[in-house]
């Protein structure tokens, strides 16, 4: 039976957490029915409970903001009572769960764009990549460049869903800042090429997160709003020319807020951690709120970073796909259930609510 620290409780501002194992957000493509989440998300949560903290699944606050099929979403009134049977769930079963707020930008089709239309993002540049329609892998469509009148309507979109999260009985809200979604196309060079005032200089790309996660902290409060980001992942076909700078100011900025994490993905996202030279030391000082780290941690990593002071939480992923009881199983130093690929992305039970808890 472990005494690590990993185990011991953690205060996330006013959230109090059981301890310092986070479930990170996972895409599983299982709202089949307006976005709403499944009945089975209940259950699939519920039974994740003992993390320190769950982190759902990417919900686009927005139709605009969708990109893949089956994703739920958080801006309608059924998306919000959906929603609410899950935190009723895990909060009866003594479990804390923040929402992430997802728009896609770019990494969209025009099948899911309302009257099939083109996806949006900061400038009119088709991403080398795909998504998942229709139930097949297919290239991303080409986008339009967001016009300056409509960034108000995306900031408010992120609002409101901010909003409807707390509503639905979420302990907090969690902006997806990174993987080469809309605000990290803006906030990277490889993807912005705007001339006007969000376009340019590392202030100006900065300035959608920048601006999104002031309305969405205005709305959830500071205390209850925390944000991901992905310095150097090369995920969605997104680069940036000169991150540590870019990435410096914007974690300043984050701590100005106020905010209460920055949830960071060192390397490239579920792949190799030394993808690219950086100094997350550096985002980790600058930031006076919690740092939770994520990507690749096993069970000695994670002691070893939380014992040296260079993270306050770990967020794991697949290994909470397939151990419900992934806290008790590290504690104790049990084996841990494979993860099954092929059940990753929709579907039903198989591969969600299944996976064994120990005897
Ligand atoms: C896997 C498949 C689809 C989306 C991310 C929201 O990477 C995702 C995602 C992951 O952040």
């Amino acid at each position: 039976m472990s005494d690590a620290k990993l185990f011991d409780t953690y205060q996330l501002g006013p959230t109090k957490l059981s301890n310092r194992a986070v479930m990170a957000p996972l895409t599983r493509n299982r709202a089949l029915d307006g976005m709403v989440p499944n009945p089975l998300a209940i259950e699939y949560y519920g039974q994740r409970a003992s993390a320190g903290l769950l982190i759902t699944e990417a919900s686009q606050v927005s139709q605009q903001g969708q990109g893949y099929q089956d994703t739920p979403g958080i801006y309608s009134k059924d998306q919000v009572t959906g929603w609410r049977k899950v935190t009723d769930r895990v909060h009866e079963r003594g479990g804390k769960i923040f929402l992430q707020l997802w728009h896609v930008g770019r990494i969209s089709h025009t099948d899911l764009q309302s009257g099939g239309q083109a996806p949006v993002g900061p400038s009119a540049l088709q991403a080398k990549g795909k998504t998942f329609v229709g139930g097949k892998f297919v290239d991303v469509s080409a986008p339009r460049a967001l016009e300056l009148s409509e960034i108000p309507g995306i900031i408010d979109a992120f609002k409101t869903g901010a909003a409807n999260a707390i509503a639905a009985g979420f302990d907090g809200v969690e902006v997806h800042g990174a993987n080469g979604y809309l605000l990290d196309q803006f906030a990277k060079d490889g993807a912005n090429k705007r001339t006007d005032a969000y376009g340019g200089s590392i202030q100006n790309r900065a300035k959608l997160m920048l601006e999104v996660t002031k309305a969405v902290a205005g709305e959830a409060g500071p205390d209850r709003t925390g944000i991901r980001l992905s310095p150097v992942t090369p995920a969605n076909d997104i680069s940036d020319s000169n991150p540590q700078p870019l990435f410096d100011y914007i974690t300043d900025q984050l701590s100005a807020l106020k905010l209460v994490y920055i949830h960071v993905i060192e390397g490239a996202t579920g792949g190799p951690r030394d993808i690219a030279p950086f100094d997350y030391t550096s985002l980790r000082n600058r930031f006076k709120g919690a740092y939770i780290a994520n990507n690749g941690y096993d069970y000695a990593l994670a002691k070893k970073v939380i014992d040296e002071n260079k993270a306050d939480l770990i967020a794991f992923g697949k290994p909470f796909i397939s151990n419900p009881d992934l806290v008790e199983r590290l504690k104790t130093g049990a084996p841990l259930n494979e993860a099954d690929r092929n059940t990753f992305y929709g579907g039903g039970a198989k591969g969600y609510t299944d996976y064994p808890v120990l005897a």
